[in-house]
């Protein structure tokens, strides 16, 4: 049936609620790695992007706030971002939601009864709550095979969650190599600092038996705006011999999260991040010279969309995704969708989460929907008016494929679905 464009809007948005999303990119961790996954409410309020905005709005040293309880930092956050003023940033109105979404008061001036009720939780209950909450079937979770705490847990055999994908994240390995070396030494692999043949053959052979026991849907590192390829350093070397190789061979994409500038204030830990402009000939490099393998691609730096957009357009092995980080706020995000959706029509992934925190994806997702509506509903309108009409069916189909079928196909984990 025709659709007119009065109601489009209303569609769009009711589309977008009905169907369950995948979630590519997130930091939560299915039920069996437990102690990893953080949820409730003391952790959503000393969430980085909370803490940055604490030290804006009071005047406690970092150092002082580092030596407080994590209880004593969430009163001390809620106190001054969400009752001395008012939570109107995009991560305080996040935990305002949330309280919402679990009928629970937000104006409060303490945290008692928020406190009482998630800690009531059963966490696998409460985790398969938010995740229907938030209107998501998967998520893509974030596993370091180097993480002192969580390689443990995978090496004892981690039970695996349908909801919960793996994915094998490789920033020790490529961007800190001269100080991680030791530990693939540690465990029987002949490497050493230098990147020699054996040295490249032995990270493969790490990479490899890490995919048999963890089955990634894809690798991924996340890089400086300073990334260039080819280079010579061990993140060069390593990436062309041992980490382009593996995923040709395990079939799987490999994801590039390009434009941080790490620790740019060390004092805020996590908070301490920035972001830079990069240079994208490296893509451009990888794209042409690495045709058999995909690259799922997140730019960091708003200057760096457009090229993005370009480059996908030349290359079918490049598959952007998301509004990452300092870019998941309603009015950049509408920016970059639009052009998206101008540019690649819907051949790309809208967004990802990046939730540290369990019940962030409520918030993030809610606000995914309520700024893609309007401009599904916008592109939908002009398309009418240039003569073509629109069905339910053609929302539906689209909907599924930005916020599914795309990273479904891509990442090769089953047929569109
Ligand atoms: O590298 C990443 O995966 C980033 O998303 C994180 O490191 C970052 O701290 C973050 O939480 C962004 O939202
Ligand atoms: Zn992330």
């Amino acid at each position: 049936m025709r659709t007119q464009t009065a109601i489009l809007p209303g569609l769009a948005l009711e589309e977008l609620a009905a169907i369950p999303f995948i979630d590519v990119h997130t930091h939560l961790f299915m039920p069996s790695l437990g102690s990893l996954g953080l949820w409730g409410i003391d952790e959503l309020l000393t969430y980085h992007y909370l803490e940055a905005e604490l030290f804006r709005s009071h005047d406690i040293t970092p150092e002082h706030y580092w030596k407080l309880s994590k209880r004593e930092q969430a009163d001390l956050i809620w106190r001054t971002l969400f009752v001395e003023n008012a939570p109107v940033s995009e991560s305080n109105r996040g935990v305002v939601a949330v309280l919402n979404a679990f009928g629970l008061p937000t104006d409060e001036p303490d945290l008692a009864e928020a406190r009482a009720f998630f800690s009531a939780q059963e966490p696998r209950a409460h985790i398969r709550k938010v995740l229907q909450l938030a209107g998501l079937s998967e998520v893509v979770m974030t596993n370091d095979p180097l993480d002192p705490e969580e390689a443990p847990l995978w090496e004892r055999g981690a039970e695996p969650d349908p909801q919960f994908h793996p994915v094998l994240r490789l920033d020790r390995i490529l961007n800190k190599w001269a100080h991680h070396w030791q530990i693939l030494a540690s465990k029987g692999y002949a490497v050493d600092a230098a990147i020699t043949a054996r040295t490249a053959s032995e990270v493969r052979r790490f990479l490899d038996e890490w995919c048999k026991r963890m089955a990634p849907v894809y690798m991924a590192v996340s890089l400086p705006d300073t990334f260039v390829f080819p280079e010579d350093g061990p993140r060069g070397k390593l990436l062309a011999e041992a980490v382009l190789p593996a995923c040709r061979e395990h079939g799987i994409a490999l994801s590039l999260m390009i434009g941080v500038r790490y620790q740019v204030n060390p004092r805020l830990r996590l908070a301490g991040d920035a972001v830079g402009r990069a240079d994208l000939r490296a893509l451009e490099y990888l794209a042409v010279n690495y045709p058999e393998n995909r690259f799922l691609v997140s730019v960091l730096s708003r200057e760096n969309q457009h090229e993005l957009c370009v480059y996908a357009r030349k290359f079918r092995n490049l598959m952007p995704f998301g509004c990452w980080w300092f870019l998941n706020n309603p009015s950049i995000v509408e920016e970059i969708t639009r052009e998206r959706l101008e540019m690649l029509g819907t051949s790309f992934i809208p967004q990802h989460s990046d939730a540290r925190v369990l019940e962030q994806v409520i918030y993030k997702w809610r606000n995914t929907r309520r700024t893609l509506a309007p401009i599904l509903a916008n592109s939908y309108r002009v398309l009418i008016e240039d003569g073509r009409p629109v069905t339910r069916a053609d929302i539906q189909r689209d909907i599924q494929r930005l916020f599914r079928g795309n990273f479904e196909r891509f990442a090769g984990i089953r047929a569109a679905s």
